[in-house]
């Protein structure tokens, strides 16, 4: 419980930070997009990593004000960015499923105008625990979101109980393999079939993918052999300060 009394403090010091990793077009080898992932700079324990403090928020609730935190940060920072004539990539934020009610959209765009963000510049990354409610309200308010503008990518793909019959119910406009099937390629005879089977599935559901945690070049040559639109990982980079982001923008990597 602690931990819970110190994160609200956290949000009131302006101890959390967002940090980008890059994800990129195995087409072109190009920036084309960036998560959001959330840091803690605790004053004495250092960074400290969202696997210790997001299950935590989960729990308590916390992660509503934490989610709000991370989407008007997010949003701040497109802001900022466009304003220094960046050209930017959508940026991807991660959504708790207890974010999920029928007041999210427009909690989004009230975000979004505030900071004149276009739609188009946010996706919304949601897990597979969202999809095993498998109501059809969490299907109208993904349809509404869809409809404003916003890409919604299916997290850590393959990891959950999401069978293929709910692909095709949910608007999902992306899949993003999860890192535990990418780290056997191409070597592991079953992840390879797993990955492949991903991939056309997506293909044929005109959904774009990305695989996460590519850490080798031979990971990257299999995936991009399959027909992967786009790589996030450490090959490229690791998630990095909104200023190194920036940079590599700048570069035009
Ligand atoms: O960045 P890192 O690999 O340490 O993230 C660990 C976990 O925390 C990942 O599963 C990631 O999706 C999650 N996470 C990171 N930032 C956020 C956030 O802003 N909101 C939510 N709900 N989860 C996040
Ligand atoms: O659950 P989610 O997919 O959002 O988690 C993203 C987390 O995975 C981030 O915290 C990030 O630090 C981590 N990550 C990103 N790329 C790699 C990678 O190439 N290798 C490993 N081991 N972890 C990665
Ligand atoms: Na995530
Ligand atoms: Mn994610």
């Amino acid at each position: 419980m602690r931990i819970e009394g110190e994160l609200r403090q956290a949000l009131l010091n302006g101890e959390l930070l967002l940090y980008y990793q890059p994800k990129v077009s195995l087409r072109s080898g190009r920036i084309v997009g960036a998560e959001a992932l959330l840091r803690w700079r605790h004053p004495v324990r250092g960074l400290v990593s969202p696997g210790v403090f997001i299950p935590v928020a989960e729990e308590t609730g916390l992660i509503l004000e934490l989610g709000s935190w991370v989407l008007e940060a997010a949003c701040r920072q497109i802001r900022e960015w466009q304003d220094a004539n960046l050209i930017m990539p959508p940026i991807a934020v991660n959504l708790s499923a207890r974010q999920f009610d029928s007041k999210l959209p427009q909690r989004i765009a009230a975000v979004l105008e505030r900071y004149s963000v276009q739609p188009e510049q946010i996706n919304l990354e949601i897990t597979e625990s969202l999809l095993v409610r498998g109501a059809d309200a969490v299907i109208a308010i993904m349809n509404e979101l869809r409809a404003m503008g916003m890409g919604l990518a299916l997290d850590d793909f393959g990891t959950g109980y999401s069978s293929l019959a709910y692909l095709k119910k949910f608007p999902i406009s992306t899949l993003k393999i999860d890192r535990s099937f990418v780290i056997g390629l191409p070597h592991e005879e079953n992840d390879c079939a797993i990955a492949r089977a991903i991939v056309t599935m997506a293909q044929q559901l005109r959904q774009e993918i990305v695989a996460e945690g590519v850490e080798t070049a031979e990971q990257m040559n299999f995936l991009r052999e399959l027909g992967c639109d786009q790589l996030q990982g450490y090959l490229f980079s690791q998630p990095v300060p909104a200023a190194d982001f920036a940079s590599m923008l700048r570069d035009g990597k």
